[in-house]
């Protein structure tokens, strides 16, 4: 029986029947019924629904991958208000720069690990720019060949293209050439110019960030994108931003997954703005689902949300919860996320999947399946990370 068939023989109001109807019939829903359904629809409902099209997609699989984090930096020239990590040039003793000796050496730390991907984000340094970061993603790849290589948000691409004096294109190119394969999702926050011009004024535009990641899918460099939400945005402003990059899907087909990204409060300039529910977080999760129908995935970073959030968000259109990862990443918990020493083995991740009554598959970047852990049974020999 089709799941959801109940509600589309059910006495519900006849406008959210209406969507109901198209998703059964896997056709888009317009802008106007994403905002109906953040305005309207019950956790219940969108849960349903954005289950249903999860389900279509992967079936009860759940995605991971083995990945460490590599922040080289966290001085950072912007000032986005919601930011708990960057610190000024000026504050430098509460920042911190990573030679490269030391970056070399943390990936030197993951030897004979199982490891898949390198995910390198940081703040915006006045000093390390493209040809720096050329060269270490080359030292990095003589270290680990087969490692992917996801690394810098559009904002500090936008930067360091600037200052290095090339376009888009040519920094690209350059970066893909000594090796870098993918581009994270970060930097896109929330698309609507007057709400960026407020809460992170001096980063790159929406339409620069759209028109780097466009590049990168030209130039056969895969990307992700996330959205920044619950904060001072309304509804229709996640709405829009969902809508340019479904249309940028459309265009180049290149985002591997969506990840929406909860605002969290913690010792940054917005701290007077209250965070939202966990019945927020899934209806936005399942909203996403149902609205990103050019979108393989749909990614929860268990280090933001939290690894029980993480769980649930799997019943409401989630079917990745990123990666082991380990304690370095600091983005989050210095915004107070509850994950303040975010790192989980392979074997916790995975009883973390089952225990949900979902199919854990360990992945690689772009979504090839590593290991299938469905039957698997750990080992003392396991290598884990
Ligand atoms: O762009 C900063 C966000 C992003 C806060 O592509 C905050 O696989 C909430 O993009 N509350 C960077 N969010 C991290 C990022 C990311 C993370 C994991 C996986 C991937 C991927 C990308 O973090 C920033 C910003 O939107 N952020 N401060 C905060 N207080
Ligand atoms: Fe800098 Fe990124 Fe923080 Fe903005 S979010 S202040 S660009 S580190």
């Amino acid at each position: 029986m089709n799941s959801l068939n109940p509600i589309l023989t059910s006495s519900i109001d006849p406008a959210l029947k209406a969507i109901a109807l198209k998703v059964a019939q896997q056709e888009r829903i317009t802008f106007d019924e994403g905002l109906f359904l953040y305005q309207h629809g019950e956790l219940g409902f969108l849960g349903t629904l954005a289950n249903h099209v999860r389900e279509r997609l992967h079936g009860d699989k759940v995605f991971f991958n083995r990945n460490f984090h590599v922040e080289p930096t966290n001085i950072c020239l912007f000032d986005c208000k919601f930011c708990s990590y960057s610190r000024l040039l000026k504050q430098k003793d509460e920042g911190w720069e990573m030679t490269e000796e030391q970056i070399l050496d943390k990936v030197r730390s993951y030897d004979g690990k199982p490891i898949t991907e390198v995910h390198i984000v940081g703040g915006v340094h006045p000093k390390m720019g493209l040809h720096y970061f050329a060269s270490l993603i080359r030292k990095i790849k003589e270290l680990r060949p087969e490692i992917h290589v996801k690394a810098f948000t559009a904002v500090e691409l936008d930067y360091m293209c600037r200052k290095a004096k090339v376009s888009y294109e040519e920094g690209l190119r350059i970066l893909k050439e000594h090796g870098q394969d993918s581009l994270p999702g970060g930097g896109a926050e929330i698309f609507d110019e007057q709400l960026r011009n407020e809460i992170c004024a001096d980063k790159c535009s929406s339409e620069e960030w759209l028109e780097m990641h466009r590049t990168a899918h030209r130039l056969g460099m895969p990307s992700n994108a996330t959205m920044l939400y619950g904060h001072i945005e309304q509804f229709a402003h996640r709405v829009d931003h969902m809508e340019r990059l479904r249309k940028l899907q459309d265009e180049t087909g290149g985002f591997n997954t969506f990840i929406p990204l909860k605002f969290r409060n913690g010792d940054n300039q917005m701290s007077h703005v209250p965070e939202v529910s966990t019945i927020e977080d899934l209806r936005n999760y399942a909203v996403a689902r149902i609205y990103m129908d050019n979108f393989a995935h749909i990614k929860a970073y268990w280090p933001m949300i939290g690894r029980h959030t993480a769980q649930m968000s799997l019943a409401f259109g989630v079917d990745d919860i990123d990666g082991t990862i380990d304690d370095s990443t600091k983005i989050y918990s210095m915004a107070g996320s509850e994950e303040q020493s975010p790192a989980l083995t392979t074997q916790q991740l995975v009883q973390l999947i089952k225990d949900a009554g979902r199919h854990p598959i360990e992945r690689d970047t772009l979504y090839n399946t590593v290991t299938d852990y469905a039957e698997y049974n750990f080992s003392t020999d396991d290598v884990m990370a």
